[in-house]
């Protein structure tokens, strides 16, 4: 039942081939999304060692669409992360120490040890912390955008977000003025067939890829387990932005392999279902591809995990924050000088010129 519905709500996905990626670039994709992975898998060890506080969310099989996406962006972009999307905050070049600290609520962590949880951004790598309220970051990435488009700026701003917010106002609002102004933004829907608990047979009753052409600009279905289709559709769909065509809805097919936070057993997910999906798992996919080229996938797997040990090590030796900082910076200074967004890293081979 479950996987009827599933067809009929995500439609066919594309697998678009892409000319743009060098055996270097495919490597890189694999080794973020093994970071990724790691990382992920380490603090939840640390979660359930009650080092770190609240939940701990994850995007455990979802890494080919942080990953993927963020690949095809350039330094001077801007990028709203979510709760799924750490393979982002690692192509951008936070490093797997900061944000285990952060997890843990370290003064080494991103927000300076202010939370342990996933509302973060480096503004050094031009990533926007989100916040909580679901899909705020829809409007900002498209304020972003807006205010690229007034000053003539050849820049995109991608915003990621969940099937569960595409029924709510702030996403239509967000859609509406996008198309309207031709902003260069691209949405992408991460469809992981749920929103906590709600499968989308009871959240949308069309497709929501649909939606993109109601508001005037075009929406595509990709495959959201395939790195190397995440990044071309992003690719194209950033070229169009910023050539002036205005924004794009990708939907990501993927699946939430893991319950919503890590206090969530997902007992009301059909155990058919998640083990349909393990096999289509992005980093057997992609891991698949580099061994074509030759690379040696476990040699790199190694070198992953003994980084994200190496890193573990130095979060878990990091001190707590000064309790008397706990004021600091909940007002913005004035400084004038202040940059409040720094460009971040592009590693695409595709920017290097
Ligand atoms: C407006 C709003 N309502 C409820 C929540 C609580 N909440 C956080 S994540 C989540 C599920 C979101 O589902 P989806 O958008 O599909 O993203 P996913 O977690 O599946 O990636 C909910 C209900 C919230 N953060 N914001
Ligand atoms: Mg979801």
């Amino acid at each position: 039942m479950a996987t009827s519905s599933t067809e009929r709500l995500t439609g066919p996905t594309t697998h678009p081939e892409t000319a743009h990626l060098t055996p270097d670039d495919r490597v890189g994709l694999l080794r973020d999304m093994l970071l990724m992975r790691a990382v992920e898998s380490r603090a939840m060890n640390l979660y359930r060692q009650g080092k770190v506080p609240g939940s701990f969310y994850d995007g455990f099989g979802q890494e080919a669409v942080s990953v993927g996406a963020a690949w095809a962006m350039a330094a001077e972009d801007r990028l709203c992360v979510l709760h799924r999307d750490l393979g982002a905050h690692l192509v951008r070049g936070v490093s797997p120490a900061r944000i285990l600290s952060q997890y843990m609520g370290r003064a080494d962590g991103i927000t300076d040890g202010r939370e342990g949880n996933v509302h973060f951004g480096d503004r050094r790598t031009g990533c926007v912390g989100m916040v909580s309220m679901l899909p705020d970051m829809m409007v900002v990435a498209t304020g972003m955008a807006m205010a690229f488009k007034l000053r003539r700026e050849a820049r995109c701003a991608l915003t990621w977000f969940g099937d569960g917010s595409t029924s709510r106002g702030d996403f239509h609002e967000a859609m509406n003025w996008a198309g309207v102004q031709h902003l260069p933004v691209i949405f992408v829907l991460e469809n992981n067939q749920y929103a906590y608990s709600t499968p989308i047979d009871l959240q949308f009753a069309i497709n929501p890829v649909q939606r993109a052409e109601g508001y005037g600009f075009p929406g595509i279905s990709v495959d959201g387990n395939d790195a190397e289709a995440m990044f071309e559709a992003t690719r194209a769909a950033r070229e169009r932005a910023i050539a002036g065509g205005g924004p794009t809805l990708i939907e990501a097919v993927t699946m939430r392999m893991h319950g919503h936070g890590a206090h969530d057993d997902m007992k009301y997910v059909p155990k058919a279902l998640v083990e349909e999906w393990r096999k289509k798992d992005p980093i057997d996919r992609q891991s698949a591809r580099v061994a074509q080229l030759g690379h040696d996938v476990d040699a790199l797997r190694e070198e992953v995990l003994a980084l994200v040990e190496q890193a573990t090590k130095a979060a878990l030796a990091g001190p707590m924050p000064d309790p008397a900082t706990a004021t600091d910076r909940v007002f913005h200074p004035r400084d004038a000088d202040e940059i409040l967004l720094e460009d971040g890293a592009a590693p695409w081979s595709g920017f290097r010129s």
